[in-house]
């Protein structure tokens, strides 16, 4: 091996995919060229909970340029999706490709109709017959759950010198990835095999979910992952939608594509969070923790994505987050509600579970008049407690809590200083902080490395990318674990036609599992090389990690409000945090400064708003506010840095940081900021009405 050779490892190297993305070169879904496909549009439900009286077809299938117009009868059987039961799953939920005989919410889809173009399709759709009679809301229905109990919490809260309690709603959020759902199929009538296009975090899911969904053999289907504009946990399923396209090109032997309209991610894509957490926590006199008590309640819609039961997992079992607290009651609950699906989101429950507990501390450290970075490193698990076992029977791998938060004094006392000065000036300003727990997923990932005769390296991944610069940071392994120089290395991911099985880009996985596949397999074929193997070496690698690498952070945030118009402006910001070993900073600083401005997106302006009779109010960007670049504050960055033993590579996850952070940041400062006006109990999203009707409430007392 070359020893001389400057390691790639660490280095901020510029991502090789921009050049194609910035350019407009990039080809993402709907860029595919397909061969005279046939167009996809759906009828959606327009009630939130009705029985089918007629569906009538016959008009839409004699529109101009219509194809073929189908109800769910004329897919035969189909295979229920696959549901990752985190939870135990106490009742399934059906999933109907199109609906059957009754509408279970808003936007599920009825019918579907194929013609030479959208627009031919759409108008094809205006034209079908749906008679319907409305049904009464159904009430939400408990369909997983589970607690956890140590010590005798209930105890320990009776008998406290203090106890604050906070319950935090989550709003409803749209994902919104600039590319919405997209899928290209391309269709060989020669081989009577698929070759998928689809705007996906997860492709060797995908394709096995559509064969076993549509039971077909998986061999006749190949999914690629082309250019992803963003995911956020909202492709990491399949979606009815997406089924029926796949159905409809092997049914009608030829290509067929469907691109979701905004409207239609508002309305149809999954949601995010709107979890409902209320807590408890027990200080004795001195300021330490004596207990916790938490529940958390997870709505999911009428039919769950894969991932439906993570949330309410991880909101429950990442807490009591690094603290040290000896009795403990957790309750978990999901409840189905007829309304859209919801799913994970960036995060995933991290920032409801981080959330919870940072709210509480604020408080307590409010209540007894103590200092909250002092209250919080004094209730820290020590370095040398860990690796820790939680409570949930997780493991908090490695790091340093307090040194992190003393780490981070320094930007606290300054930013506390600059909050001071504006109050001293008579302006409304608060500082918030948070620490931050982020477990990267566990479980395996592949890689396979060819090393070629011309002396060139190819190393195909499991894992995928929707935008994280995957190709970037995968060369740079490889090439430190080959010795090769990154020109001569090609990284290919997203494609079950030239990659290894594997699992996918999501849950801040990819590096610190997919990474070390990479390295692991190029380490094995770089010592066969060393031993004098003939080229070409072809290794590939399954990769399981020893547990879940935990990153942590402090996240600080300095926001002022117009005691006018409520409008708060998020002035600065600040993260510290242990992301382990770094392949690429930059990338890392990408993942944290883009975390944190979808982060205080929750936390200030982001809103899906349902009415009573399941109605979606908020269906386009004129009623869905999302954060832009005059939002953002600056945000400082610094880093610690301990490797975790759980994965080969050292590294932890970083891609749902600045999600985690950011909410809870920004929700303390608020809180930091309105207290001496007597306001308490602050929801997300902090929008200016709301901010403004309770420093109004407080001035005068309903
Ligand atoms: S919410 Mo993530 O893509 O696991």
């Amino acid at each position: 091996m070359t020893g001389t050779r400057e390691k790639m490892i660490g280095r901020a190297e510029r991502r090789q995919e921009d050049a194609a993305l910035v350019s407009g070169r990039a080809c993402f879904t709907d860029d595919v060229a397909l061969d005279a496909p046939l167009y996809v549009a759906f009828l959606r439900s327009p009630v939130a909970a009705a029985r089918i009286l007629s569906l009538d077809l016959e008009a839409a299938a004699a529109s101009p340029g219509v194809h073929a117009a189908h109800r769910a009868e004329d897919l035969g059987a189909t295979s229920a999706l696959s549901v990752n039961t985190v939870l135990p799953l106490e009742r399934a939920l059906p999933f109907p490709i199109l609906a059957r005989d009754t509408l279970d919410c808003i936007g599920q889809p009825v019918a579907a109709v194929l013609a030479e173009s959208a627009a031919a399709a759409q108008d094809g759709v205006e034209a079908i017959g749906l008679d319907v009679e409305d049904r009464p809301l159904p009430d939400p229905e408990r369909i997983a759950g589970r607690s956890w109990s140590r010590g005798d919490a209930t105890g320990a809260l009776h008998d406290a010198e203090t106890v604050v309690q906070v319950e935090i709603r989550h709003p409803r959020l749209a994902p919104s990835p600039m590319e919405p759902r997209a899928i290209a199929i391309r269709y060989d009538r020669g081989t009577d095999t698929a070759t998928i296009y689809q705007s996906t975090q997860t492709p060797h899911r995908s394709r096995s979910e559509f064969a076993r969904i549509l039971q077909v053999d998986p061999d006749r289907l190949r999914v690629v992952a082309p250019a992803v504009g963003g995911a956020f946990g909202m492709k990491a399923s399949v979606y009815p939608e997406e089924v029926f396209a796949v159905w409809a090109a092997l049914h009608h032997r030829c290509d067929v594509r469907w691109t979701a309209t905004r409207s239609e991610e508002f309305l149809s894509a999954t949601h995010g969070r709107a979890l409902t957490t209320r807590g408890r926590l027990a200080l004795d006199a001195d300021g330490s923790f004596t207990a916790l008590e938490a529940q958390v309640v997870a709505p999911v819609g009428p039919w769950l994505p894969n991932s439906a039961l993570v949330p309410a997992l991880n909101a429950a079992r990442i807490l009591p987050s690094g603290y040290d607290i000896p009795n403990v009651d957790l309750a978990t609950e999901v409840r189905s509600h007829p309304l859209p699906p919801v799913g994970i989101y960036r995060g995933a429950g991290r920032p409801e579970a981080n959330t919870l507990i940072e709210r509480l501390i604020d408080e307590a450290a409010a209540v007894t008049g103590r200092d909250p970075l002092e209250l919080r490193r004094q209730n820290m698990l020590p370095p040398a407690a860990l690796p820790h076992e939680t409570l949930t029977g997780d493991v908090l791998d490695s790091g340093d809590y307090p040194g992190l938060l003393t780490a981070a004094e320094p930007w606290y006392g300054a930013l506390r200083a600059e909050r001071d000065a504006l109050r001293g000036a008579g302006r409304i300003s608060g500082l918030g902080l948070a620490f931050c727990l982020e477990p990267s997923g566990a479980g395996w990932e592949s890689a396979r490395v060819t090393l070629h005769e011309d002396g060139s390296a190819l190393v195909a991944s499991g894992s995928s990318s929707q935008g994280q610069g995957r190709r970037t940071d995968y060369t740079q392994i490889a090439a430190d674990a080959l010795g090769m120089t990154p020109e001569r290395i090609t990284v290919l991911a997203g494609d079950t036609g030239t990659c290894p099985e594997g699992i996918g880009a999501l849950a801040s996985r990819s590096t610190a599992i997919g990474g070390s596949a990479v390295l692991e397999a190029c380490r094995e074929a770089a010592a066969r090389r060393d031993a004098g193997e003939t080229l070409p070496i072809i290794v590939e690698t399954r990769y399981e990690n020893l547990g879940m690498a935990w990153g942590y952070g402090a996240y600080l945030a300095l926001v002022e409000i117009d005691a006018e118009t409520g409008a708060m402006t998020v002035l600065k910001a600040h993260a510290t945090s242990d992301s382990g070993q770094i392949v690429n900073p930059m990338l890392v600083e990408g993942q944290l400064i883009g975390g944190f401005a979808q982060g205080l997106g929750e936390a200030v302006m982001e809103r899906v708003v349902i009415d009573a009779d399941g109605q979606l109010l908020t269906g386009s960007f004129m009623d869905y506010a999302m954060p832009r670049a005059a939002d953002i504050p600056p945000l400082s960055l610094e880093k610690m840095t301990t490797p975790s033993p759980m994965n080969s590579l050292g590294a932890k996850g970083v891609g749902e940081a600045g999600t985690i952070g950011a909410p809870i940041a920004i929700l303390n400062a608020a809180h930091d900021a309105l207290r001496p006006l007597g306001v308490s109990h602050l929801q997300m999203p902090l929008t200016p009405a709301r901010l403004w009707r309770a420093m109004q409430e407080a001035r005068n007392p309903p």
